[in-house]
């Protein structure tokens, strides 16, 4: 009993410090994209089905183990003779009823997402390429000729020295992916030297960025707004150092994004017609 009441004491104290991380919660969060809404849902239908099987099981076994005992003067069932063709139907009645959970309740829609969730090339609008690199992310628009990095932008004293966390702490970014909102994005990922995996779990993709590996997956994020995540693939040193910070835009504003972007890649004239290029300088060098 003592064991019990410490073991029990010992799980409530694990829930209580896990809810006290701020940003944990026990639900998913809000889902804002096909494929996250389908997650959610397969994850509901699970969960339903295996807490009634829960509760169907451990209230006949506590109910056989009260009713059913020796010192309840039950008598034991004898399973000879004739009667021994029912045993076969208790043993394989359970087995049938899993296979249908199994392949029917949960597999056709789990096959379902599973296929959805490849299904990167039907209807893309645009191609998006993410690389993993120790330790931030690189973002192409192949299209439309735009790159850059996005790094962490935490001050190092936050993290270091015990200054106050700021809201985002961890998860905010100097140049976040810019997305237009209701475009179907087909990411195409990679890595420069070990694998990571980018990860935002409104959206309900992660996909791990494996070196030498081109590996897809899609989002159409249905609302504006900023999402966050995280790299989800240990990476090393810093791998709780490069977070993913996308901001979901309308249409307008990613052509404006996208416009300031290019003419920022763009050299100004006056840097072109200088006598002596960076490139040249760091090739001499
Ligand atoms: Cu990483």
């Amino acid at each position: 009993m003592r064991s019990l009441y410490k073991f029990g004491l010992s799980i409530g104290l694990a829930l209580g410090s896990a809810m006290s991380f701020a940003g944990y919660a026990f639900n998913f969060p809000e889902p804002v994209t096909p494929i996250a809404r389908e997650t959610l849902h397969m994850h509901n239908l699970v969960m339903v089905v295996i807490l009634i099987l829960f509760f169907l099981v451990f209230g006949l076994l506590i109910y056989s183990f009260r009713n059913h005992r020796k010192g309840a003067g039950y008598k034991a069932a004898q399973f000879s003779g004739p009667k021994g063709r029912k045993q076969w139907l208790w043993a394989l009645s359970p087995f049938a009823l899993l296979f249908v959970i199994d392949y029917g309740v949960f597999g056709i829609p789990a096959f379902h997402a599973v296929v959805n969730y490849e299904d990167t090339k039907t209807d893309a609008d645009m191609v998006v390429k993410v690389t993993g690199s120790q330790w931030l992310w690189q973002y192409d628009y192949p299209a439309e000729g735009v790159s850059f990095t996005s790094r962490l932008i935490t001050p190092r004293d936050q993290i270091d020295s015990g200054a106050a966390k700021g809201a985002n702490y961890l998860l905010e970014v100097d140049n976040p992916l810019v997305l237009p909102v209701g475009k179907k994005i087909r990411f195409i990922t990679t890595s420069n030297d070990v694998i990571h995996s980018w990860w935002v779990p409104a959206f309900g993709v992660k996909r791990d960025a494996v070196p030498g590996f081109l590996r897809e997956f899609w989002a159409k994020v249905e609302k504006t707004g900023t999402y966050r995540g995280q790299c989800s693939e240990l990476c090393g040193k810093e791998h709780g150092f490069m977070p993913v910070v996308v901001n979901v835009v309308t249409q307008e504003e990613f052509a404006q994004w996208l416009a300031s972007k290019k003419q920022a890649a763009v050299p100004a004239p006056a840097a072109a017609a200088a006598p002596v290029a960076p490139a040249v300088v760091a090739k001499a060098q």
